[in-house]
This record gives structure tokens, C-alpha cells and sequence, in this order.
């Protein structure tokens, strides 16, 4: 063995994929500055009918780590991810007014039904914890990723998208991933493998949803 964790293998084992998440065409065109508007605001309203289904989500991880999990720095991290998306649902808000998207009028799309349809599946109690922090890491960590290429230097990205890039490709959210993918690999360690090949499935599962989703945001 090298002295790389589960999840930096299975990044490694499923690059194509991981890339397609990270460098979607949509990502793409806010870092080069060609964005169609119109799909920006279609991604802005629907990330924020899914952020409000990803905090349940994120409320059975918690509980998940209570019950499974003896380490306290676990809770510390989980709480501070859950905390912070009391202000983005606040963000998604603001936003949503400057660019003239009506949030109560929002019709989820089907890619994004079936993303929120997948996350209640991973709320179940019979999910492991290894298997959740797995999907809580990849989610995050493909966002982070993706906005973290639009402030590059070498990045045309319009400034009217520079914040909501900040929003996920800030440094902060990048340590909070790191810590993320600690807990996954610390779990992810001791797992039989029977509980591996799961958490790997729903690694691969998850890369799909944000495919899927980026490619419903562009349209
Ligand atoms: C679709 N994936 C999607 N939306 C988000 N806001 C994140 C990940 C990161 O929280």
C-alpha cells in the first residue's frame, strides 16, 4: 500500500468520471466567461431547492456520527458544515433577487428530483456511516473543485459571478473538505468490504447526480 487513503484511490480509479463532475462544460464557461445567463439562473434556482433537501441529509450524517462514531472532532466538523448552510440558504435568497430568479414559483427539474430522491435513500438508518461521510465528502468536494478553477488566475470569470465561486472555491471550504475526507478515510479504513464496495458504488453514484445536474443546469 501507498500511503494514499480510500477516497484518493477511488479519485484516482474513477478520474474520468471525477472530471467530467469537476470540468463540466458549464463550469467550464463561467471560468472562460462565455456563461448563457439564463443557464446560470437556472442552476442558482434549482441548487436552491436542492440545498434545502441536502440539510435533512446532512442532519441524519450527524446523527450517524453520534451513534457510530466515537470521535468527538467529527461532530465539530459536521456542525460547522450544517452551520454554514444557515447562511447559504440566506445567500441562495439575496442572490435569487439580484438575478431576478422567484424562488416560490420553482418547479424542481427531474435530474434534480432524482439527485434529492437519492439523498432521502442515504438518510436511511441502515446506511452506514462510512457510506454517508463518503456521499457528504463527494458532494461538497465536486463543488468545491469545480468553483475553485473559476478563481484561478488564469480565469476569465465574469465579476458577477466571482461570489457565488467564493461560495464553494474559498480556501475555508476547502479545508473543510480535507476534513471531510479525513473522517471518510478514517472510516472508511475499518470498514468490511462489503460496507467499501458500497460506499465506492455510492461515490460513483454521487458523481453521477452532479453530471446530471450540471448538464440540466446548461440546459
Ligand atoms: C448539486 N451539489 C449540488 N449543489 C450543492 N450546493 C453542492 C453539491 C454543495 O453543497
Amino acid at each position: 500500500m501507498d500511503g494514499k487513503g480510500t477516497v484518493a484511490t477511488w479519485k484516482d480509479k474513477h478520474r474520468r468520471m471525477y472530471d467530467q463532475a469537476t470540468r463540466h462544460p458549464f463550469i467550464m464557461s463561467i471560468r472562460d466567461g462565455a456563461v448563457d445567463y439564463s443557464a446560470f439562473k437556472r442552476w442558482l434556482g434549482q441548487d436552491y431547492i436542492f440545498v434545502r433537501q441536502f440539510i435533512p441529509f446532512t442532519a441524519s450524517v450527524i446523527i450517524k456520527s453520534c451513534k457510530h462514531s466515537d470521535e468527538e472532532s467529527d461532530m465539530q466538523v459536521l456542525l460547522s458544515g450544517i452551520s454554514s448552510l444557515n447562511d447559504e440558504i440566506s445567500w441562495f435568497k439575496t442572490q435569487a433577487q439580484n438575478w431576478d430568479v422567484h424562488l416560490h414559483s420553482l418547479v424542481p427539474l427531474q435530474a434534480n428530483l432524482n439527485y434529492c430522491k437519492y439523498l432521502e435513500s442515504l438518510m436511511e438508518p441502515e446506511v452506514d456511516y462510512s457510506v454517508a461521510i463518503t456521499a457528504f465528502w463527494a458532494i461538497e468536494a465536486v463543488y468545491q473543485e469545480s468553483f475553485a478553477q473559476c478563481l484561478e488566475s488564469s480565469a476569465k470569470t465574469p465579476n458577477e459571478l466571482i461570489e457565488t465561486c467564493q461560495r464553494w472555491g474559498n480556501a475555508g471550504f476547502g479545508d473543510y473538505c480535507v476534513s471531510l475526507q479525513r473522517i471518510a478515510d478514517r472510516c472508511l479504513k475499518n470498514a468490511s468490504s462489503d460496507v467499501l464496495s458500497k460506499a465506492e458504488e455510492t461515490f460513483i453514484s454521487v458523481l453521477q447526480h452532479e453530471v446530471n445536474f450540471w448538464n440540466m443546469s446548461s440546459g
